[in-house]
């Protein structure tokens, strides 16, 4: 019987689980919390509070999720013996509050009874806050502050100081419940925790989601003392320590091996934030390599073999599983835009995307910032959609424009990360419109490869844990041979820039930051060499 290796993701809906043996995926399942475990009455996995800016989720549904998962696995008859390494992944920034008796807890389950019922009277703070809280703005101010300002806290973290990030939310819980956060011995993330709980003990956190908190030194990887002054008191005694993503934290726990069946050997690697393991579940293990989602938002994501920083503040930078780094950028204006702009005309997809056929790329130096919800790639509070040129009637006009304006921006907005791409792949819902990825390709000339995949986050610990479990037992293979069996039949058709358009769009990114420049930053009006423009490449 074959080897089988587990990987697991607790993103904010739901708990999924990838089996892969050497070569393929074998098994797939998911847990979703609204649905499976409807007495917990989350929203899409998180609990509704009246203050929308607060958004928290519960760690206790995750756990009894893992024992739902696991039974799942006995009625869909499983070998779960076979089962030689497990990782996983969870949602980024979310902080979990443990008192001193969970680890006591941990050490002593009792096989016969759930976890939940052995566990719960261990959390400090019944509920975690998660990635969607927004509420920490004055602590972020402090925070940064204390730091230096932005380019010092960005140079110290890797990251401006933002609301989800879990040192602005510790620090809130010890400014608001200074006697909770005294109870509280450990804080983990969403994806230490549920390693805790596999292990039987507090597990370490990874440099991928560590770097997810502004208290990380994002060169030495070490808990930063000034970072730790700046958020609480006594932080550092209830952090756990920091580890690579690819370090063997243990083995499975007892309870899981007398519950469930698992092989007392089965190993368990560090678990990472969900973004560095979609890394590897999209196969960007080397330089050059970097993908787009298109979704609901739109995220702009890629390996980096040096640390680069965005100093302006709006990209992030994370450590890799592979041990390097990786940026990460949101747009939050993706879909939400497209589909704005779609039903505002009345358009099926099939005419939004006429609509970029019978236009020229270069629009006639019309020209779109399209605002249509707050921005958080480049910060824009107030919602508003500028046009430069632009009726609002004129559909195709303002299809292109919507649409070039996107990757423009996204163009724009990633050239702080000195390595530039060689392919781009392209994930999500709207990557299966070909014309739309025709204007990324010839905005960033650079050959787009569309690619569906699902679960790129359970499948990146999944072969994780193949990785460490094969360097274990003496068998080194690359991030590429190991993953790109994986990833290559997933592949479909490459879309290739049209050189045509090469000095164009040079020149019109240069326009379209003029626009934002002078919209955003009260800049230079854009209409002198808006008008330059048309007459090169339209008279
Ligand atoms: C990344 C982020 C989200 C979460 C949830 O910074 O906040 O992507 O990891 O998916």
């Amino acid at each position: 019987m074959g080897d089988f290796f587990l990987g697991l993701d607790c993103s904010t809906q739901s708990l999924t689980a990838v089996i892969v043996d050497s070569s393929e995926i074998i098994y797939r399942t998911s847990i979703i919390f609204d649905d499976d475990l409807p007495h917990y009455k989350t929203q899409n996995g998180v609990i509704v509070f009246d203050d929308p800016k607060v958004v928290h989720s519960y760690p206790l549904m995750w756990i009894e999720a893992l024992e739902l998962l696991f039974e799942r696995f006995i009625q869909d008859d499983i070998l779960i013996g076979n089962i030689k390494a497990i990782s996983g992944s969870g949602q980024q920034h979310g902080t979990v509050y443990l008192n001193d008796k969970f680890e006591m807890a941990l050490q002593n389950l009792n096989p016969k009874k759930s976890l939940n019922e052995q566990i719960e009277d261990t959390f400090s703070r019944k509920t975690s806050p998660i990635w969607m809280d927004s509420s920490t703005t004055k602590q972020c101010d402090e925070i940064r502050e204390y730091l230096g300002g932005m380019e010092d806290t960005i140079k110290l973290t890797g990251s401006n100081t933002f609301e989800r990030f879990s040192g602005p939310q510790i620090r809130k819980f010890f400014q608001e419940n200074p006697e909770s956060y005294q109870k509280t011995s450990t804080i983990q993330l969403v994806s230490s925790f549920m390693a805790s709980i596999l292990l039987g003990k507090n597990g370490p956190i990874d440099h991928g989601d560590g770097a997810g908190m502004n208290l990380m030194n994002i060169k030495t990887r070490k808990w930063d003392e000034r970072a730790l002054e700046a958020t609480a008191p006594e932080l550092q005694e209830k952090l756990p320590p920091l580890c690579n993503s690819y370090d063997i934290v243990g083995t499975i726990s007892h309870y899981f091996v007398e519950k469930y069946g698992f092989n007392s050997d089965a190993i368990l690697v560090a678990w990472s934030g969900d973004n560095p393991n979609s890394l590897i579940g999209v196969g960007l293990t080397e330089r050059g390599k970097v993908a787009i989602s298109l979704g609901t938002s739109d995220t702009y994501f890629g390996y980096m073999q040096k640390l680069y920083l965005d100093l302006k503040g709006e990209g992030h930078v994370f450590g890799a599983p592979t041990g390097d780094y990786m940026s990460l950028i949101c747009f939050k204006n993706g879909s939400l835009a497209r589909e704005k702009i779609k039903d505002n005309f009345h358009l099926s997809w099939i005419q939004f995307s006429e609509s970029l056929t019978k236009t020229q790329p270069g629009n006639h130096g019309k020209i779109m910032l399209p605002y249509f919800f707050p921005e958080i790639v480049p910060i824009v509070l107030e919602p508003k959609v500028y046009r430069f040129g632009l009726d609002k009637d004129d559909v195709e006009g303002n299809v292109r424009a919507l649409i070039e304006g996107q990757f423009l921006s996204m163009r724009l907005h990633s050239s702080w990360i000195g390595e530039k791409p060689d392919e781009i792949y392209a994930t999500g819902g709207t990557s299966a419109n070909k014309e739309i990825l025709q204007v990324a390709a010839n905005i960033f000339n650079i050959p787009i490869r569309k690619f569906e995949i699902t679960d790129s986050a359970a499948l990146g610990a999944a072969l994780r844990s193949m990785k460490s479990y094969f360097e274990s037992i003496g068998i080194k293979k690359s991030w590429n041979e190991l993953v790109s069996k994986f990833i290559l039949n997933q592949y479909s058709e490459i879309i290739e820039p049209d050189d045509r358009y090469i000095q164009l769009y040079d020149e019109m990114l240069q326009l379209y930051k003029k626009c934002e420049n002078f919209v955003l930053k009260g800049g230079e009006e854009p209409e002198l060499i808006r008008n330059e423009f048309i007459k090169k490449y339209f008279r």
